[in-house]
């Protein structure tokens, strides 16, 4: 056909030449004079260095071929063979760190204006990621592990199709054509390397190889996918390259890019490549080496401030802006510097040990943040998968009564949880401290409680989902330099509800606070929590632990020492003795009443949080206890709703049950 013969003469001109040869092939070995659009920090240098993004915080760059291209062009309206090479560098200012990636990509859009910088690569955002109608195939060059993305390492190329959660990833190197050996390439090591990438029509295999800029392409690609592209692309479609940063300087390079529909894509010619600029420090002269230490000295303090800068931008923005939020999420903390901040987890900087784990001050290095340090070990990698999702979401919870959560970092069967530093500690040592002076009076007690209130109502109902905190207890709470409440360790507990088999339903919390319908199925529900915030109140005014085991074998437990009081009318009695006779008696009133309402064995019987926040507020009156309504009818009471005596000689929560139905 002659129009096709009119081709292929285009196509062998095209192989000629090695630039620019028209739109559907071209190859360019430095980009001086290139026609691209860019946008973003993306500039082409004068030596012809392509530069995407160069600095900190947060950057987007992007080089675009003008011309979009039609790929339906078989027969069947398919998409064609297509091929790409690209020789790239990544330099980042701290070798052992570089945030976030780059991109070679194929898509519907040039407008990338949506676009977040960090785990998105400038390519998509967190509403996006995933939607088809996003028609983006990518390769993906990642430096950074991000685990919501299920990232394997902080090292590998993926291959992504409309999501940034890679269809097939691999860390980054070659297999050795002599051996078959696999060899890892570091990506941001700051050293030349050449990508290529191919797609067949007809077998819609991809494939992406990658190789030292001067070896050979290797025969076995790293990755070969079998991906129907024609479910993905839609003409025309935009080719370029999108790069991120996050907030630590890395510099994303483009030296070459080579493209071909339906043929191979031309060489690039090496020869004329631009050059990187050096890395680290210049070598030479003797008044260098001595002004070394001083200027690592200067480069260190430089950084720490830079991060201080970026830390405290990143707080305010956060509170301004959503969109910063949401893009930033919380923040992801190398191990080493978490090992350094602890000196190693060392004992002396043990804050406690929790059900959950370890907890360590800390001081991180750069930042100087005090951060307390949880070290939760976990074995099962489901639960930590769902965990860590959940705790991406729950890292942007902001609220003055939620103890911030700064970020995390994960290793192999363990889970460090970076916290603000409370420098008041947890409640319970308040309480349960042995002088005969409480350091609490009641005011600041009643302040807390309605401080935690608060803050579980946030997780409860004002966050976009429901956020069950699973473990209330008086050292689950932190008091901030003011004496504020603050909940801690939300969440946690769920880690462990996924942790154990199905067959299993493990209860997870605390003896004592763990609500009776949720020994029964398992289920953690608000109104478990309002069971343990009940016990929480009665906690706070006694300043007795809810449960105890005594010499004799009988167990205190709180709920009936409490209801006998209600009972006899001497209900301040039941106070902590070092509050009696300072304190607002209506108020410790309302708060015992609130917290035998928050007790009721059945879960309907108990107010919801917002409810709870009402009474504590005055906006509402405490409904009447009246004679304990339910004190009568309990037994039957408790037959209806399935418990099994052997469920009811479980020691845990049943101080309540048991004291209900014999309580009268
Ligand atoms: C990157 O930015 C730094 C500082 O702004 C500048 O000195 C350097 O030349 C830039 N590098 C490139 C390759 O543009
Ligand atoms: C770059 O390409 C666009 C689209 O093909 C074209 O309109 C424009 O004239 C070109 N610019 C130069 C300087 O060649
Ligand atoms: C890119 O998209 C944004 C938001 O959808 C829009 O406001 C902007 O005008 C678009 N820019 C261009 C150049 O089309
Ligand atoms: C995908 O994106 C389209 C267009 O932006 C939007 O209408 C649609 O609701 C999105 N789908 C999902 C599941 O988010
Ligand atoms: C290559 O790197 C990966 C990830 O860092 C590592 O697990 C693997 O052991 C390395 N392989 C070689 C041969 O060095
Ligand atoms: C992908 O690699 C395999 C194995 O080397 C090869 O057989 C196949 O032809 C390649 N496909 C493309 C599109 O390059
Ligand atoms: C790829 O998908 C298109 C429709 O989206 C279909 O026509 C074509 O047969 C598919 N190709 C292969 C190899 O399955
Ligand atoms: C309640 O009253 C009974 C009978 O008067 C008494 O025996 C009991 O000790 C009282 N309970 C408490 C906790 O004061
Ligand atoms: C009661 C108590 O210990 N309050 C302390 C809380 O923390 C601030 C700041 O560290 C101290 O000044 C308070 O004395």
């Amino acid at each position: 056909m002659p129009m096709e013969f009119f081709l292929l003469c285009l196509l062998s001109l095209g192989n000629l030449a090695t630039f620019a040869t028209g739109d559907d092939r071209f190859a360019y070995s430095g980009f001086t004079g290139a026609n691209l659009t860019l946008d973003g920090t993306a500039t082409v240098t004068p030596e012809g260095l392509l530069v995407l993004t160069n600095g900190t915080a947060n950057l987007i760059g992007h080089a675009i071929n003008p011309t979009p291209l039609h790929f339906r062009r078989r027969p069947d309206g398919t998409v064609e063979s297509f091929s790409v090479s690209f020789v790239f560098g990544i330099q980042s200012i701290n070798p052992d760190v570089s945030v976030d990636g780059m991109a070679f990509f194929v898509s519907r859009s040039n407008n990338f204006s949506n676009a977040f910088a960090s785990q998105f690569l400038g390519l998509l955002n967190d509403q996006n990621d995933g939607n088809k109608s996003n028609h983006i195939f990518a390769v993906e060059l990642d430096t950074f592990q991000n685990t919501e993305l299920q990232d394997i390492n902080d090292n590998h190329v993926g291959i992504d199709i409309n999501s940034l959660h890679s269809k097939q990833s691999h860390s980054a190197g070659f297999y050795e054509d002599s051996s078959g050996a696999f060899k890892n390439l570091s990506l941001n090591s700051g050293e030349a390397m050449r990508v290529w990438v191919s797609y067949d029509g007809g077998d819609t295999q991809i494939n992406v190889t990658m190789a030292p800029l001067r070896a050979a392409k290797p025969a076995r690609p790293l990755l070969s996918l079998t991906y129907n592209l024609s479910a993905v692309l839609i003409d025309p479609a935009y080719i370029g390259f999108s790069s991120a940063t996050g907030p630590v300087s890395t510099r994303y390079f483009l030296l070459g890019w080579s493209f071909s529909l339906n043929s191979l894509a031309p060489d690039i010619d090496i020869a004329k490549l631009p050059k990187l600029p050096r890395v680290g420090p210049k070598p030479s002269s003797r008044i260098l080496v001595i002004i070394t230490p001083i200027s690592t000295a200067v480069f260190i303090i430089t950084m720490g401030t830079i991060i201080i800068l970026l830390v405290l931008r990143r707080r305010r923005y956060a509170e301004l802006r959503e969109d910063w939020e949401v893009e930033f999420g919380p923040h992801r903390y190398k191990y080493k510097d978490l090992y350094q901040a602890t000196e190693g987890f060392r004992n002396k900087h043990l804050l406690g040990v929790g059900g959950f784990g370890k907890v360590y001050k800390g001081v991180l290095p750069g930042s100087k943040l005090e951060v307390a340090v949880k070290v939760v070990s976990h074995d099962s990698r489901q639960g930590m998968k769902e965990f860590i999702t959940e705790v991406v979401s729950i890292g942007r919870l902001r609220h003055r009564n939620l103890v911030p959560l700064l970020g995390y970092c994960r290793r192999k069967h363990e889970l460090i949880l970076v916290y603000d530093y409370m420098p008041n500690g947890s409640l319970d040592k308040y309480l349960y401290h042995d002088g005969e002076k409480s350091t609490l009076d009641w005011a600041q007690r009643f302040q807390i409680i309605r401080d935690i209130a608060r803050g579980l109502l946030y997780l409860h109902e004002k966050w976009e989902k429901v956020v069950i905190h699973r473990d209330i207890k008086a050292s689950n709470i932190l008091l901030d330099i003011n004496m504020n409440g603050r909940l801690g360790d939300f969440g946690l507990a769920r880690l462990y509800d996924h942790g154990s088999g199905p067959q299993t339903t493990r209860v997870v919390g605390t003896i004592g606070y763990i609500a009776p319908e949720m020994v029964r199925t398992g289920k953690a529900s608000p109104l478990t929590d309002v069971f343990a915030f009940g016990m929480f109140l009665l906690e706070v005014s006694c300043g007795r632990r809810p449960f105890k085991e005594t010499s004799t074998g009988q167990g205190f437990r709180l709920v009936d020492f409490v209801l006998e009081h209600w009972h006899n009318g001497s209900l301040m009695e039941a106070l902590d003795t070092r509050l009696q006779g300072h304190c607002n008696v209506n108020e410790a009133c309302l708060v015992f009443n609130l917290a035998l309402l928050c007790l009721h064995p059945v879960p309907n019987g108990r107010p919801s949080m917002r409810q709870a926040m009402q009474y504590l507020d005055g906006d509402t009156p405490l409904p009447e206890l009246a004679p304990m309504g339910l004190s009568g009818s309990m037994p039957s009471l408790m037959q209806d709703i399935g418990f099994s005596p052997s469920v009811m000689s479980y020691p845990t929560s049943f101080g309540t049950i048991s004291s209900l139905s014999g309580g009268r």
